[in-house]
């Protein structure tokens, strides 16, 4: 067997957040979170299978890599084969933008992997098999399975096998999201240990689980009625609410940074001008604004001019994994 397969994924972005496990051990969300997939944030990813190898070789963007990132794609492999014994392969990954920095990248890395290897081994796996095997390297890469707007629901303790599904395709959608990045610095606190740590000692995790799955509900709603004010104002509560209850972790789980605020209340200033903008941030400092096709350079031009901006890209709802 010296298999290759070739993906290419969208990393997307949470409309209604997840946060937080039911059951760590199968990476199962404790919340259902709806995403949109984005166009402008593309990882390809290259599996070769080598027989030859001794271990598996894992490069991303042009760095080999040891240690806990080269581990986590072999246990993907490794789950991929269920355990079974397996020939080593190279793994080839490039981001199309920075990786690990709180713009999703494991949600396209992961997803891509899933595809690659699948293709590579010659295992054929339905994509709610890629969704479910994606979940377990990142439960966001779930999504970016699929374009358009995508669901994770909750997942049920010790149930192994919950994937992400489509929603609705992007068709007729004229929404963007304006993503204004603070830093090329990777994050202080991967996504991981901060649910981990909030989950345990947030005062707050109780109220999160509480408000959660309401805001999903009004973001899903809000998308098939192609109601945007609807679905940014869901999604702006969605992600306070995640922040605070982070926020409130012991010692705190902080991404917001003064940059972060200034961006913020650059949104306001334009909701106040009577532009439609509503903000989102994830695992980092960047914050990503969604608004309509319309005012998409109107929100990119202020967003440029926050203090600590250091580059705005404006993307599209995009497409769903393609392999080849
Ligand atoms: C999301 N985030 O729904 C939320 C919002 C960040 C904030 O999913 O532990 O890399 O690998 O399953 O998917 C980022 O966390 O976490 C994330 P793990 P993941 O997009």
């Amino acid at each position: 067997m010296n298999g290759r397969g070739f993906a290419v994924a969208c990393a997307n972005i949470a409309l209604a957040k997840y946060w937080g496990k039911c059951d760590e051990a199968l990476n199962l969300p404790a919340v259902p979170s709806v995403s949109v997939t984005l166009d402008a944030l593309v990882t390809e990813t290259e599996v070769v299978v080598d027989p030859s190898l001794t271990a598996d070789a894992v490069t991303l963007d042009d760095v080999a890599q040891d240690g806990a990132a080269a581990r986590k794609v072999s246990e993907l492999l490794d789950l991929l084969h269920g355990g079974a014994p397996r020939a080593f392969a190279r793994v080839t990954s490039h981001n199309r933008f920075p990786s690990s920095s709180g713009l999703a990248s494991s949600a396209s890395g992961f997803a891509a992997l899933a595809a690659a290897s699948a293709r590579a081994y010659g295992l054929e796996r339905s994509a709610s098999e890629l969704s479910a095997l994606a979940r377990r390297g990142s439960a966001s890469a779930a999504r970016s399975l699929y374009g358009g707007f995508v669901e994770l629901p909750a997942g049920t303790p010790g149930d192994g096998s919950l994937a992400a599904h489509p929603l609705h395709d992007a068709a007729g959608w004229d929404g963007r999201v304006v993503i204004a990045m603070v830093t090329r610095a990777p994050k202080d606190i991967a996504s991981r240990d901060g649910m981990r740590r909030t989950t345990r000692t947030s005062p707050y995790w109780d109220a999160w689980l509480a408000c959660a799955p309401g805001y999903a509900r009004t973001v899903r709603d809000g998308i098939a009625a192609r109601d945007l004010e609807a679905v940014g104002a869901a999604m702006e509560a969605s992600t306070c609410a995640m922040h605070a209850s982070a926020w409130a972790a012991v010692p705190a789980v902080r991404y917001i940074r003064g940059v972060t605020l200034d961006a913020l209340d650059r949104v306001e200033a334009l909701r106040r001008e009577g532009t439609g903008a509503w903000a989102t941030m994830d695992a980092g400092p960047h914050v990503k604004v969604l608004c309509a096709a319309a005012d998409a350079a109107r929100v990119a031009e202020v967003m440029r001019g926050a203090p600590g901006v250091v580059d705005v890209r404006v993307a599209k709802p995009g497409p769903g994994i393609v392999v080849t």
